[in-house]
């Protein structure tokens, strides 16, 4: 009788919030970044993709992906990517081991499920593919580390390869035209700085008008302040943050991070045609975060923003009450803060 088994594995991975921004390819084929990035991971339990992988000789061909229940192509560049990799890691094991299954040629089944905003500037993308990767990784029994298996997840997001580590996770570009050396290295982990907060305000769960990947490559091509931004700026901010987050040094980490945002928005609005992730609510949320730092007489709270208008807040434990108490209230005074929802989280697993 033929072996109609089914083999699965189920993973989750947490969605990344750049505080150093990834902006602009070398090479768009293999997503290799033109400057390095650096993140804080969120913890799992509020902002993350939960991934099931399956596959069985019992499945029809092709591979197929539900996204929240609705199916989504897996025949895109970046997706083949992934799947040909880890099915090619799989086949060596077979190889080596004739007794394994040959579970590398049989069709996928992959269901996700994101419990935020799909595509809303919130790093579904990152979330969403380093869950994929790490699901058929188990499923598959590879032994590669996360630092490996980074290198699969960037070419089907960028910032994908960054959500396979936790706590304070890097992207180095890498220099080589192959880019096995633009992988995700880990800073420090969650442990290390375990007073970190990240407050997540979701000024708007609509889908962003300019896609990062298509935003990042007009940008390349058009912003006169892009080439000063990879080459000077971002570089100098690497080398802060890393020491801001080895010494645990709030003061710069959140001074480095707004003038980051800052600058990846300005780099952003210099393209052509601009591009505008921030609205009237994001500013609104920049006023409030210098409002309560200037109360409070010294830097207790950072704000940064992706490729949407939702505002990530980063503040220490120890000051939690004074930006709550009075960062919410001036926030809720503002005309559009009707959808604000707010998420209070620390850095995820080490
Ligand atoms: C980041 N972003 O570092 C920056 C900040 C958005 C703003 O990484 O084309 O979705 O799939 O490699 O990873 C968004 O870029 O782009 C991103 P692709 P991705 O988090």
């Amino acid at each position: 009788m033929a072996d109609l088994k089914i083999y699965r594995a189920s993973t989750t991975a947490p969605v990344n919030i750049a505080v150093i921004k990834y902006w602009g390819k070398r090479d768009p084929a293999l997503n290799l970044p033109t400057n390095s990035s650096l993140s804080v991971t969120l913890s799992q339990s509020d902002l993350r993709t939960h991934t099931t992988a399956s596959c069985s000789p019992a499945f029809d061909h092709p591979d197929t992906l539900l996204l929240n229940n609705a199916p989504q192509s897996l025949s895109t560049p970046r997706s083949l990517a992934c799947l040909r990799s880890l099915r090619a890691l799989r086949s060596g094991l077979e190889d080596a081991d004739p007794s394994l299954p040959k579970l590398s040629t049989l069709p996928l089944r992959l269901a996700s499920a994101n419990n935020f905003p799909t595509a809303a500037g919130l790093a579904s993308s990152a979330a969403g593919f380093a869950a994929l990767v790490r699901a058929i990784a188990d499923l598959y029994a590879l032994r590669q580390s996360p630092t490996e298996l980074s290198l699969i997840a960037r070419q089907g997001s960028g910032s994908a390869c960054r959500s396979l580590l936790g706590g304070y996770v890097a992207w180095d570009h890498g220099t080589r035209a192959d880019g096995l050396d633009s992988r995700a290295r880990l800073v420090a982990p969650k442990a290390h700085w375990p007073d970190m907060r990240a407050l997540i305000l979701v000024v708007s769960a609509a889908k962003k008008g300019v896609s990062s990947t298509a935003g990042m490559q007009t940008t390349v091509q058009t912003s006169s302040l892009f080439q000063t931004r990879a080459k000077e700026v971002v570089p100098k901010r690497m080398a802060e943050m890393e020491h801001a987050i080895l010494s645990k040094d709030f003061e710069t980490f959140a001074k480095v991070t707004m003038r980051e945002s800052n600058s990846f928005h300005a780099t952003c609005l210099d393209t052509d045609p601009p591009i505008f992730y921030l609205n009237d609510v994001s500013r609104a949320a920049i006023k409030a975060v210098e409002e309560t730092n200037d109360k409070a007489g010294r830097t207790i709270a950072a704000y940064t923003f992706d490729a949407g208008p939702n505002a990530v807040i980063y503040y220490q434990k120890a000051d939690e009450d004074a930006v709550l108490k009075t960062f919410l209230p001036i926030l809720r005074q503002k005309e559009g803060w009707g959808e604000t929802d707010t998420k209070i989280d620390d850095p995820g697993p080490a």
